[in-house]
């Protein structure tokens, strides 16, 4: 007779479930990005070093999960990019720590936009969201989409989405609006959702191209088309640090962002995951997380 050798990642991971509440969290993670405030030559570290730190990460910035239970929190952290590579070294060194300690099964990805074109984060999340969906390695349940340049101080804020009809918008204190949910803020900054949810919403509109309220008009998709809640943790230690930056210079304020939001709901069913023209260009798998280039449709 023949044996067969069974060795399913679960196995493999050890079958007993994680403890719902990591052993691992250690609270406040100390961030300081004294360096790239001061253009201080050794500071953020390298993607080398950064990759060093992390070890037992796989190619292409993928944790398999801790060896010692089986996780269910399977995740995907999607990331809009381009020419923001030290906070990108500053983000990558923060967020594993963080999601290690969380005992999550994770992956980076990093979408940089591949041409000097106006910015189109929706594009680039939308082009992500698809990519990662389609991840053979893990099938990943949660999907964070995450600015570069924003990182959670405390390691006891769960990258963990809650499904059901809730959304999950952990950056609702951020240091630069003085920890206060303020100012017009919706959803903007680190968001986090199902691919049920995401797809219910078909995605974030593709047609806001420079900056600003294509934060707002997933809102409003969130609000009135998924009929989901926006739950923001309310704990003391839910705070977030941005890296100080000036504006970038080919993403200008989006003069038709008003107008664009105004006419959401009319673009909805017709203008997002269902509509989006992108082209990957290539996809680069580095130690500390994959990168995908893509062009969007232009304007
Ligand atoms: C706010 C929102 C952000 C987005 C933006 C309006 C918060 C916390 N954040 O951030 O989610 O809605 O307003 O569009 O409310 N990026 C690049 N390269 C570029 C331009 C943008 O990598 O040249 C990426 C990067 O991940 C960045 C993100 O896009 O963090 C948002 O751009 P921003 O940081 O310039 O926008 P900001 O800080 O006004
Ligand atoms: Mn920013």
């Amino acid at each position: 007779s023949i044996s067969f050798e069974h060795t399913t990642s679960a196995s493999r991971r050890g079958d007993i479930p994680c403890p719902d509440k990591s052993p691992l969290l250690k609270g406040p993670v100390g961030v300081n990005f004294e360096g790239a405030e001061k253009n201080d030559s050794n500071w953020p570290p390298t993607f080398e070093e950064i990759a060093a730190a992390y070890p037992t990460l796989e190619n292409g910035g993928y944790y398999p999960g801790p060896n010692d239970c089986r996780t269910e929190n399977t995740v995907a952290i999607i990331i809009p990019f381009r020419d923001r590579e030290e906070h990108l070294r500053f983000f990558l060194y923060y967020i594993h720590g963080i999601l290690q300690r969380q005992q999550a099964r994770y992956r980076i990805f990093v979408v940089e936009q591949d041409d000097d074109q106006v910015f189109n984060k929706g594009q680039l999340m939308n082009t992500g969201f698809i990519y990662a969906h389609n991840d053979t390695r893990f099938h990943p349940k949660c999907f964070f989409f995450h600015d570069v340049d924003t990182v959670s101080e405390d390691d006891r804020t769960l990258y963990r989405c809650r499904g059901g009809n809730e959304v999950l918008h952990l950056s609702h204190r951020i240091d630069k609006f003085n920890y206060r949910f303020c100012c017009g803020m919706t959803v903007g900054g680190v968001i986090g959702m199902t691919n049920e949810q995401f797809q219910k919403l078909n995605g974030f509109s593709n047609a806001y191209y420079g900056w600003g309220a294509e934060d707002d008009d997933i809102n409003a998709r969130i609000v009135w088309i998924g009929r989901f809640s926006i739950y923001r943790p309310p704990d003391d230690y839910i705070r977030f640090k941005m890296i100080r930056h000036e504006n970038d210079k080919k993403n200008p304020k989006n003069n038709e962002r008003v107008a664009l939001l105004n006419s959401w709901n009319k673009r909805q069913s017709k203008d997002g995951l269902n509509s989006l023209q992108s082209t990957i260009t290539s996809v680069v798998e580095y130690p500390t997380h994959t990168r995908i280039l893509v062009k969007p449709k232009p304007k």
